[in-house]
């Protein structure tokens, strides 16, 4: 019988020296959020969860139902266990502390519960993002300056990925693992172990329709791709992907290879880059560096950054090492 997820966080948590129950509890509260994310998306318009709520984030952005669903059902699976200090979603302006009635715990979580949502009304794959600090110690009431640690001390990341089948995606610093989701029984199954990307593509990801607002040295990188082997190119042709959701683009960078860009653009002043620090690029970062892969800004490491504020966006290049230290050499010596 092959591994559930608990087991394996279970059998993992034996390797960490002074791991506690309370990460893993998390996980899978965090985890049950994820499975009932995959129903509601999975019975869609059967259900009336499809369309625009008729609201907008913080983001400036139209919610869609399932947003602010997925967002309340990542809130009711987590703020009763214990475990969380306080949670910060794409869908909240502000932190949610835990109500006073729960038991307070020693990590805070952020999460985008339903990325690439404006791909939900027309069926193609969507995601839920999250990530995992600790809360800074002696904070009785966590603040959202609580949250603005560096990627690099992140407990955990993950996503969950609504596509043709349900997978979760986790790592806790000891590598990536994936699970697939087993309707049958409930339970995500480990499927992918170990999970690695290789240094090598000759595949990229961006969206071509802001080439004109990119900085000089990601004009250089796309253009050499999409000349590949002609003259002024590069060593070997190029293929293209855009998916418009980061989280079906970052799994089949880990499952094949490739590079992803979402770089800085002079479309909308004051914007550094569309994607947010807390909850997409730190999360996916740590996930792609502990699979063998390189995240950056395109001028420095992104989990290095430290924020400045919860909805912070920054420039992503990530995936596979060698793309992603060629883009970086570009911006060094432009
Ligand atoms: P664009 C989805 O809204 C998202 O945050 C990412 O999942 C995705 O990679 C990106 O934005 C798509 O952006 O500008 O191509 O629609």
């Amino acid at each position: 019988m092959s591994k559930n997820l608990v087991q394996f966080m279970i059998e993992e948590q034996r390797q960490i020296p002074g791991a506690s129950d309370d990460l893993t509890g998390l996980i899978g509260d965090i985890v049950t959020a994820c499975k009932q994310i995959a129903h509601s998306v999975n019975k869609g318009a059967l259900i009336g969860v499809l369309g625009s709520a008729g609201s907008e984030n913080v983001q400036g952005e139209t919610q869609k139902k399932l947003d602010v669903i997925t967002n309340e059902l990542f809130i009711k699976a987590n703020e009763w266990g214990g475990h969380l200090a306080a949670m910060a979603s794409e869908e909240m302006d502000d932190i949610y502390p835990i109500p006073a009635q729960y038991p307070k715990g020693r990590y805070l979580l952020t999460f985008d519960p339903l990325d690439g949502s404006s791909n939900i009304d027309v069926n193609i794959s969507v995601g839920t993002i999250f990530s995992i600090l600790r809360c800074p110690a002696g904070s009785i009431h966590p603040t959202a300056e609580d949250f603005l640690q560096p990627g690099t001390e992140q407990v955990c990341a993950g996503y969950a990925l609504y596509g043709p089948s349900t997978m979760l995606v986790l790592t806790t610093g000891h590598g990536v693992n994936g699970f697939t989701l087993n309707n049958d029984i409930g339970e995500f199954i480990l499927t992918h172990p170990n999970m690695t990307i290789p240094v090598d593509t000759q595949e990229f990801a961006i969206n071509m329709s802001n080439q004109r607002f990119w900085e000089a040295p990601v004009q250089r990188y796309v253009d050499e791709c999409v000349k590949g082997k002609s003259p002024g190119g590069r060593e070997k042709n190029f293929n293209m992907r855009w998916v418009a959701s980061m989280v079906a683009e970052v799994h089949r960078i880990l499952s094949r290879g490739g590079i992803f860009m979402y770089p800085f653009d002079t479309k909308e002043a004051g914007k550094a880059g569309k994607l947010r620090l807390l909850y997409e690029a730190n999360p996916m970062s740590f996930i792609v560096e502990q699979a063998g892969g390189m995240s950056s800004t395109g001028r420095g490491s992104i989990m290095e950054l430290k924020p400045t504020g919860l909805h912070q966006r920054v420039p992503v290049i990530l995936g596979s090492r060698n793309e992603v230290e060629r883009v970086v050499g570009y911006h060094k010596e432009a």
